[in-house]
């Protein structure tokens, strides 16, 4: 790779100039490349609301990092659009050789994308998608499938219900949402209204709950102040599942997959929180459509093949599973293509 070879002929030729020097160098000093050999990226991230996005983050760093040839800028939106346009005009401005962003929402980015277009930087999306007037903004895409995500989880609920004899009239769901107008909540609510549509399921309401455990709380308590019929909860991640449990405990009620017998089944999307994962285990949530954070090696290897004089595929989906520790379904079919059930054990 072009730039490796720089960076390893500026390192051998600065330690051979060190140790040429006539005084004895006393301690062993690590050449590091100056900043120009290597690949400066700069990484626009959302924000901190949850586990998947400090997973995505640490995984984004150790990816970019100097090791590997990069000389990584990174700004924290802390969940503004306004921050990470603002970081995008830096980067512009201090010409790196990438734009990276894992965009908050979809909508409002044509303005600044045209701007680093018109700088001549590439922009790689990560995470969640941008819906902008012209493609051509960005040069490709890494992430999920969140439609699928909850095509999968709506299936796995009615695979279920249907296990235990469950009518689906007899279904009353509510959806905590992720951060309203992300790819994220948008895919995986329409996964959800599809399936009550079609099934005839009884979809009580919808509350934020932010992709955030607090939000996810709140929402929680507020639907059972006003249902007392709720027997399912679509969690849009782990934090809110977390802060739902907690609320659906706090009022009495009873978590778990016996919802014919009272109980009241939490379902979630992440699998990265350790306590959700643990739940899963012991049945608190019944079903985890895994999102996989670990971005930052796809989108390495994004840079490479472009550096490489490579075309990438424009939309770079990755494969996912589903988390359960309920007994009686080992996998769940979506349009024709069939997917297994990891068993947390
Ligand atoms: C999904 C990601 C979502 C996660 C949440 O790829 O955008 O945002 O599901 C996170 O946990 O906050």
């Amino acid at each position: 790779m072009k730039t490796r070879a720089v960076v390893a002929a500026v390192l051998l030729l600065l330690v051979t100039l060190v140790s040429c020097r006539s005084s004895v160098v006393e301690e062993s000093t690590t050449v590091n490349p100056s900043e120009e050999e290597l690949i400066t990226v700069g990484f626009s991230q959302l924000g901190a609301e949850s586990d998947w996005r400090s997973t995505n983050t640490e995984s984004m760093l150790t990816a970019l990092s100097a090791e590997n040839g990069y000389n990584l800028i990174y700004k924290n939106g802390q969940q503004k659009q306004s921050n990470q346009i603002t970081a995008i005009r830096m980067f512009i401005q201090q010409e790196v050789d990438y734009i990276v962003l894992a965009p908050a929402t979809e909508t409002g980015w044509d303005t600044v994308l045209e701007e680093a277009k018109e700088a001549g930087i590439p922009v790689i999306l990560v995470d969640r998608r941008v819906d902008v007037e012209n493609d051509n903004l960005y040069t490709c895409w890494v992430g999920s499938d969140f439609e699928l995500e909850g095509q999968k989880m709506a299936t796995w609920i009615y695979d279920y219900t249907c296990m235990i004899g469950m009518a689906p009239e007899d279904v009353h769901i509510v959806n905590i949402q992720g951060s309203l107008g992300s790819t994220a909540q948008i895919g995986r609510s329409k996964g959800l209204s599809d399936a009550v549509r079609i099934y005839g399921w009884d979809l009580l309401d919808e509350v934020c709950g932010d992709f955030t455990e607090t939000k996810g709380r709140e929402g929680m308590a507020q639907l059972l102040q006003e249902y007392d019929h709720i027997n399912v909860v679509y969690c849009e991640n782990d934090n809110e599942a977390i802060g739902a449990i907690d609320a659906i405990e706090a009022a009495g009620k009873t978590v778990g997959s016996d919802i014919k017998n009272g109980e009241i089944m939490v379902v979630s999307f992440d699998g990265i929180n350790i306590k959700a994962l643990e739940y899963a285990k012991i049945g608190k949530i019944s079903c985890i459509a895994e999102c996989n954070p670990l971005h930052g090696p796809r989108v390495q290897a994004l840079i490479e093949a472009i550096e490489a004089g490579e075309t990438p595929d424009k939309f770079n989906y990755v494969s996912e599973t589903l988390f359960s520790s309920v007994s009686g379904i080992t996998s769940i079919e979506v349009e024709g293509k069939s997917y297994s059930i990891t068993p947390v054990t």
